[in-house]
C-alpha cells in the first residue's frame, strides 16, 4: 500500500491525502514533522534529505516535494479526472499548481506564520499587514481568471486544485481582514464542501 509521511496538518501532506481521498486510493499514513520528529533521523533523511514532509513510497518508488507527488499520483490513478488527458488543459492546471507555490504561498505565508504559529508578544505585525495586502491583491488575480470557471482548470476538479486547497484553506480560517472576491468564494465554496476536503484539509488551524 502507497506510505504516505507528514503529520496531518502540514499544508503539503494534505495536498496528498485529499488526493488520496478524492479517489478512493488507500494509503498509510505515518506522522513526521513537528513535534512527532521523524524528520532528522538518519533512516527519514536517507528518504527525504530535506527533513521535510510529505514523502511517499509506492512499490518500492520513493518521491518528495507536494507537487511532484500530486501529479504523479494524478498520472497514475486519475488520468481522465485529476490529471487532464488534453494536454492544454494538464498545463493550465500545472501552471496553477506552479502559481500556488511561487505566488500565493509566500505571499501568505507571513500572515499565517505570525498569526498562528508565532505567541501575541513575539509577532510582527508590520509583515502581517503588508502580507495581508500582498494576498488580496493576489488574490484579486485569481479571482478575475474564476470568471466563468468552475475550477480552476475548467469545468472538472483537477490536480490544480488539489495544490490549491490546504493554502486556501488557511487562507479563509486565519483570522485576517480578506477581501470579499464573487469568483474565488464561490470556487472555495466548491471545493470546500466535498467530502474528501472535509476529511483530508479542513482540520484545526492551530
Ligand atoms: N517544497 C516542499 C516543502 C515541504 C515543507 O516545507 N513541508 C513542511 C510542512 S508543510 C515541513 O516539513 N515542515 C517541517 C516540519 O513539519 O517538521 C513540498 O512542497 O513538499
Amino acid at each position: 500500500m502507497l506510505k504516505v509521511w507528514g503529520r496531518a496538518n502540514s499544508s503539503n501532506l494534505k495536498k496528498v491525502t485529499w488526493l488520496c481521498e478524492e479517489i478512493g486510493l488507500p494509503y498509510n499514513r505515518v506522522d513526521a514533522g513537528m513535534a512527532f520528529g521523524v524528520v532528522n533521523t538518519p533512516e527519514y533523511r536517507k528518504l527525504n534529505p530535506n527533513g521535510l514532509v510529505p514523502t511517499i513510497e509506492d512499490e518500492g518508488f520513493v518521491l518528495w516535494e507536494s507537487n511532484a507527488i500530486v501529479r504523479y499520483l494524478a498520472a497514475k490513478h486519475a488520468a481522465g479526472t485529476l490529471w487532464p488527458t488534453d494536454l492544454k488543459v494538464r498545463a493550465d492546471a500545472d501552471r496553477w499548481m506552479d502559481w500556488c507555490t511561487s505566488t500565493l504561498w509566500p505571499t501568505f505565508r507571513p500572515v499565517f506564520w505570525n498569526l498562528i504559529r508565532t505567541p501575541e508578544d513575539k509577532r510582527n505585525m508590520k509583515e502581517v499587514e503588508e502580507g495581508a495586502k500582498k494576498t488580496a491583491e493576489v488574490l484579486a488575480r485569481l479571482d478575475g481568471y474564476l470568471a466563468g470557471r468552475k475550477f480552476v482548470a475548467g469545468d472538472q476538479l483537477t490536480m490544480g486544485d488539489i495544490a490549491f486547497g490546504p493554502v486556501v484553506y488557511l487562507v479563509q480560517n486565519v483570522p485576517f481582514d480578506r477581501p470579499k472576491l464573487a469568483n474565488y468564494d464561490a470556487w472555495y465554496a466548491r471545493i470546500s464542501e466535498r467530502p474528501a476536503f472535509r476529511k483530508a484539509v479542513a482540520l484545526p488551524v492551530a
